[in-house]
């Protein structure tokens, strides 16, 4: 089951030619990003990425605070070196890993990925990463492992809006097994070619492409191999409004507004609003891990 995506997919059946920039690729900085080389016929013209500093400065990241500006303000107080990640759960190896151990021998790529909120708005962000999958495989998944379950820092001193309930932290998010395998699940370092801001995540994030952004949960501390399927904080704070699967849907709304179209964050006040696509236009790639499901159902 852990090698499953290794073993019976080449790149080629899971990718839309040229929906990312050259898988191989390390961009150095900024200036290998060439708009013009990466639309793919599913995108036309969306995978044009936004700018750093809208990336950088329209965040969610609610232990810093609710505002979009708060993550940019007050996530400078985070400290991120030395960091570490516990692996624990089903795994052959668990452990306390450094963020160093968790990433030498990784390729670092650069994944140019559509990113869609719940709260119906987008980017298109050039993340550095690299594939779960190579994380998982590494500390070897159990065989009776059905979930990952992942968990954000929670410290006080740091972070300012822990001191607020909105949400019951830590932060927390899951993903069945087989799609934390899917060769579009990665962990992002980086974007644009530089370390991870503090703002989007640092030192290391999920980025999960065809679900609602918050599923993609930032400043990592611990994943968890599990049986069952494990809590999340949005479904924990509100079950109607957020399920566990979170894929992006124009067809099921959330119950207090419509998901059927998105505003790209960057297009200007005026900017026409685009039809969001299902699976965030990661269809092709990702439908079947979901065949026979009712997704109305399970949102
Ligand atoms: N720990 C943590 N992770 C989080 C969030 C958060 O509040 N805390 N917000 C989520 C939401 S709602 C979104 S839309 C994305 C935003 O990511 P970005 O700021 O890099 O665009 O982060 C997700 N990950
Ligand atoms: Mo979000």
């Amino acid at each position: 089951m852990a090698n499953r995506w290794k073993n019976d997919l080449t790149w080629d059946d899971v990718t839309p030619e040229k929906a990312f920039l050259n898988r191989r690729q390390i961009i150095a900085g900024m200036a290998g990003v060439a708009a013009g080389a990466i639309a793919g016929p599913a995108f036309a013209d969306k995978l044009e990425p936004n700018s750093y500093e809208d990336i950088t400065s329209y965040n969610n990241f609610y232990e810093f605070g609710t505002g979009k500006d708060d993550p940019k303000r007050y996530a400078g107080a985070l400290t991120t070196k030395p960091w570490s990640i516990e692996i624990d759960g089903m795994v052959d190896r668990p452990g306390t890993y450094s963020f160093d151990q968790i990433t030498s021998g990784m390729t670092i790529e650069e994944r140019i990925y559509r990113f869609r909120c719940v709260e119906a708005w987008s980017m298109v962000v050039p993340w550095n990463g690299f594939e779960l999958s190579d994380l998982l495989n590494r500390v070897g998944v159990q065989s009776g492992a059905r979930y990952v379950a992942f968990e954000t820092a929670y410290r006080p001193d740091e972070m300012r809006g822990v001191a607020f309930p909105v949400l019951d932290w830590p932060y927390r998010e899951g993903l069945r097994l087989d799609e934390a395998m899917h060769p579009l699940t990665i962990m992002a370092t980086g974007l644009y070619g530089r370390p991870m801001p503090n703002q989007n995540g640092a030192p290391i994030r999920l980025v999960v492409p065809w679900k609602y952004g918050f599923k993609s949960i930032k400043s990592i501390v611990r994943i968890t191999l599990t049986a069952d399927q494990p809590p999340t904080s949005w479904n924990m704070s509100n079950a109607r409004e957020y399920g566990f699967y979170s894929n992006v849907n124009p067809e099921v709304d959330h119950p207090r507004w419509s998901q059927a179209t998105e505003r790209r964050i960057g297009g200007g006040l005026f900017a026409k609003r685009q039809p969001t696509l299902m699976f965030n236009g990661y269809e092709r790639e990702v439908a079947s891990l979901y065949r026979g499901m009712d997704l109305t159902k399970f949102y």
